[in-house]
């Protein structure tokens, strides 16, 4: 099917044009890269193509089966969409569940054929479009099988469907030639330990992904896994509550080496974690892998998945990505969604445009704050006494209890420097809004 979307064009921040970017201009180059290599934004296939609003209240508020009623006729036409869209916006890559691209049929192998079919469709278009694939993932949790669990369940005919799923769709990632593999934990936690063995099944999550590994890599697989760490909802308690956790976790299975983290905003806000914390965790244990970004709400206990506009948040969230080396394999994938009464088409490219702006002004006003060097200067001084003396002696190794004890005797009062986080808050807002 053919939809002549019309691009959407930068026309900086003096325009009035809604379909417009007013930030993102993606062939700009700063820092000796273009814009949209520093961003890698990427389509999410799920809330874009196919979920049409529904709730635990209400029925869907859009039709995206694009007036096809044959199953397969439907998800060809959301592939013909998808493809479009992401050139109307100048997006280069896109992400998926199986589940997101094929219908599903009445048994596993029905499903797989589907899937199949719909992958070399893709594939085709992809070709045509220019388009990368930047991570797929298997849905191992909507099916009422997956309702203890995938890897996690208590029923082992249930672990094994789910990693037919993952084969089925690591195969499809290597083919359409992604650079990331994601799983993010779905239903793999518990509600009450009255009814959970505990050690049982995060032994068999090890299990699953050291399988999955394995296989991918057998397949000649060179792109990064990733852990999609989220605490709440569905379960109580998710084994992959934060990014420490999945750190710990990866590092008693043996799999740090292969996996990182795919941090999404939603989920550190629902962590009591500041998306920006997540990454920096991630960063210092060598895991900062991809992103998903969006935004929740403070006063939501649940995953809302809004398009990100808090520009605070885009800017420090560029900050660390700045100071991670910027992305390899990993992009910023929009988890996002326009609300339930945000129902046309035109809100979607409405969302995308606020989230790439939100994004690219993050980077430009990142970039500003570590060019202007204040932060980083004051935290540098702020460690000041790890350079000498005692402190290099405690850092270098060369420091013992005993060491430290005789020392310790010869002091008189210390004085401890102000931490001056308002005066360093007012520089942020200085260099965010200065020109105003
Ligand atoms: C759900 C997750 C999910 C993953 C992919 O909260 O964010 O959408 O990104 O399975
Ligand atoms: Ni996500
Ligand atoms: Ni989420």
């Amino acid at each position: 099917m053919k939809f002549d979307l019309k691009a959407v064009k930068y026309e900086g921040a003096n325009s009035k044009n809604p379909f417009a970017f007013k930030f993102y201009d993606k062939d700009e180059v700063i820092n000796g890269k273009k814009m949209s290599e520093h961003m890698k934004f990427a389509m999410s296939y799920w809330h874009t193509i196919d979920q049409e609003g529904t709730d635990v209240f209400g029925g869907p508020t859009m039709d995206k089966k694009f007036g096809k009623t044959d199953p397969l006729e439907i998800f060809k036409a959301k592939a013909d969409f998808a493809f479009e869209l992401m050139d109307a916006l100048g997006m280069e890559y896109y992400c998926f569940h199986d589940v997101d691209i094929a219908p599903e049929g009445k048994t596993l192998k029905e499903s797989l054929a589907y899937f199949y079919e719909m992958v070399d469709y893709i594939y085709d278009l992809q070709k045509k479009h220019n388009k990368k694939l930047l991570w797929a993932t298997a849905n191992n949790f909507s099916d009422k099988k997956f309702m203890v669990g995938a890897a996690t369940s208590a029923n082992a005919d249930v672990f094994a469907t789910a990693a037919a799923k993952v084969k089925a769709c690591i195969d499809a990632c290597i083919k359409l030639g992604g650079t990331g593999y994601v799983f993010w934990g779905g239903r793999e936690g518990y509600d009450t330990l009255l009814n959970t063995d505990m050690g049982l099944e995060l032994d068999n999550l090890g299990r699953f992904l050291t399988m999955a590994r394995d296989y991918a890599r057998k397949q000649g697989f060179t792109g990064d896994f990733y852990i999609e760490p989220k605490p709440k909802e569905p379960t109580k308690h998710q084994y992959d509550f934060d990014v420490a956790t999945c750190v710990g976790f990866l590092k008693k299975y043996g799999l740090a080496d292969d996996f990182k983290m795919n941090i999404e905003a939603n989920h550190a806000t629902l962590a009591m974690h500041t998306f920006q914390h997540e990454l920096r965790t991630a960063t210092i244990n060598g895991a900062f892998g991809s992103i998903d970004a969006n935004q929740g709400d403070c006063m939501l206990g649940w995953d809302t998945d809004q398009f990100p506009t808090n520009v605070y948040d885009t800017t420090l969230c560029m900050y660390e990505v700045i100071k991670a080396g910027g992305f390899t394999n990993g992009g910023l994938n929009f988890d996002a969604k326009t609300r339930r009464a945000s129902n046309t088409f035109d809100d979607i490219l409405f969302g995308y445009i606020a989230g790439m702006d939100s994004f690219a002004l993050g980077y430009k006003l990142a970039d500003r704050i570590i060019k202007d060097g204040r932060i980083d200067e004051f935290v540098k001084n702020r460690y000041a006494s790890y350079t000498q003396g005692v402190g290099k002696d405690i850092v270098e190794g060369r420091a013992t209890l005993e060491s430290l004890a005789t020392y310790a005797e010869t002091l008189g009062e210390i004085k401890v420097e102000s931490g001056r986080q308002e005066y360093l808050e007012s520089i942020i807002n200085e260099l965010m809004f200065k020109g105003v």
